[in-house]
């Protein structure tokens, strides 16, 4: 068997989407996920620059070799650029492996251990009615955990993190198309004085049987990230995401040294180099890598089996700039690992994205249910994606109030 060629589409509704398609003599094809937020034509470029060309005339099954043919064969490794180009022919390869064999992929995998897989939902406000507002849609939607962010007294629009606009909460997506970064103000004093009670009063309005998931978004310095955790323990978290830069994994000693509050991390990691040493001291709870530029499944499920021996669960990363491609891909590992946490999850639904991503996967009430359809369970419709094209956009740019530059 062997690859006889390859395309990639940028494009689809309000997201660039960077979709790979991996044809062989065989008339089977598989599809892969290279979507890099907000730098999408960086990984389509290197995909059809360097990679496909050397695909051509390989053999489809082979997925581990080329997986290491192209990370380990390559001179400069890692980084989110090349791991999304290399995931996406993994998830490809992988998509094909089972429409030969027959099977949806999670039977590769070793089989189901769940039948739904809990999924979060994102809760978001102007300010804490407005997202006591959005909670309580989601709660009624069926979700049993749901991420809330709100809009922080004193500090702009924006200041918080993922902030809605008023009204529109329950259908906020993170709209980054531009042709240039938003500026977002952001102050940490303000923030941790406001938000553990405000996580509180969630406690109090909603109880304690749902799981409360809140990010903080790189924005705290350790020792401030250590305090936060330590306050907001009384309000049984499931997990605080991302207190710290994820480039000075020491921080997150000196907050496990004064806090058992969970700990996710892992968004913007790309390799379990990345990971390892995280998960091998049990200085994270929750592992969030994705599919897509975390290279593949072939990548993840060792990440995964890592983690599962030092007790970390998964949470990968499920932003709506994901394609229902890498959903796919992540929901087969998800009703396989042992060591299933949650999975976030905002991508499928509108119906441009079913028309251009057709696939039987169901939501339900807060758990995602994989199809049992050959491979990811997901196709590629080229008619609709002539629809589409590249637009720019960038994430925001954060400053503090004196100007200084931030952590988005
Ligand atoms: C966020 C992301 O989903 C999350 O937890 O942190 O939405 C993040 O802002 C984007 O993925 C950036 O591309
Ligand atoms: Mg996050």
């Amino acid at each position: 068997m062997k690859i006889t060629s390859a395309e990639v589409f940028v494009g689809g509704p309000g997201k660039n989407y960077v979709t790979l398609k991996i044809m062989t003599d065989q008339g089977i094809y598989g599809i892969g996920d290279a979507t890099l937020n907000t730098r999408e034509t960086l990984p389509a470029h290197y995909l059809t620059e360097y990679l496909i060309p050397c695909l051509i005339g390989m053999d489809p099954r082979k997925s581990e070799d080329i997986w290491q043919f192209f990370y380990r064969g390559a001179y400069f490794r890692r980084g989110p650029i090349a791991m999304a180009a290399i995931g996406a022919i993994d998830m490809a390869l992988w998509d094909i492996k089972g429409k030969i064999a027959g099977l949806p992929l999670y039977q590769l995998f070793g089989g189901k251990s769940r039948e739904g897989a809990m999924v979060y939902a994102h809760a978001s406000g102007n300010d804490l009615e407005d997202l006591m507002d959005s909670i309580a849609y989601y709660r009624e939607e069926g979700y049993q955990a749901v991420r809330v962010q709100c809009g922080i007294p004193g500090m702009p629009k924006g200041g918080g993190y993922a902030v809605a606009d008023k009204g529109d909460s329950k259908n906020y997506i993170t709209n980054f198309l531009g042709n240039g970064p938003k500026i977002e103000i952001w102050n940490s004093d303000k923030y941790m004085r406001y938000m553990p009670d405000a996580l509180g009063e969630i406690r109090d309005r909603f109880g304690f049987d749902m799981c409360l998931l809140h990010d903080v978004h790189h924005r705290l310095l350790p020792r401030e990230a250590a305090q936060f955790a330590k306050e907001v323990e009384q309000h049984r978290l499931y997990w605080l995401e991302d207190p710290t830069p994820a480039e000075d994994q020491s921080a997150l000693e000196i907050i496990r040294q004064h806090s058992t509050t969970p700990i996710a991390i892992g968004e913007v990691f790309n390799s379990i180099y990345d990971c390892n040493k995280l998960i091998q001291s049990n200085l994270i709870d929750f592992i969030r890598v994705s599919a897509t530029y975390g290279g593949g499944i072939t990548s993840l499920k060792r990440i995964v089996d890592l983690a599962a021996l030092h007790n970390v669960q998964t949470g990968f990363h499920g932003a709506p700039s994901h394609s229902p491609i890498s959903m796919a891909a992540q929901g087969h590992l998800n009703a396989w690992a042992p060591n299933f946490g949650v999975q976030e999850y905002l991508v499928l639904g509108t119906p441009e994205c079913d028309a251009l991503f057709p696939s039987e996967h169901k939501m339900e009430k807060g758990f995602f249910y994989v199809s049992d359809a050959p491979g990811l369970g997901v196709d590629f419709d080229e008619n609709e994606a002539t629809r589409y094209e590249f637009e720019r956009g960038y994430h925001p740019v954060t400053r503090l109030e004196d100007g200084t530059v931030w952590n988005y």
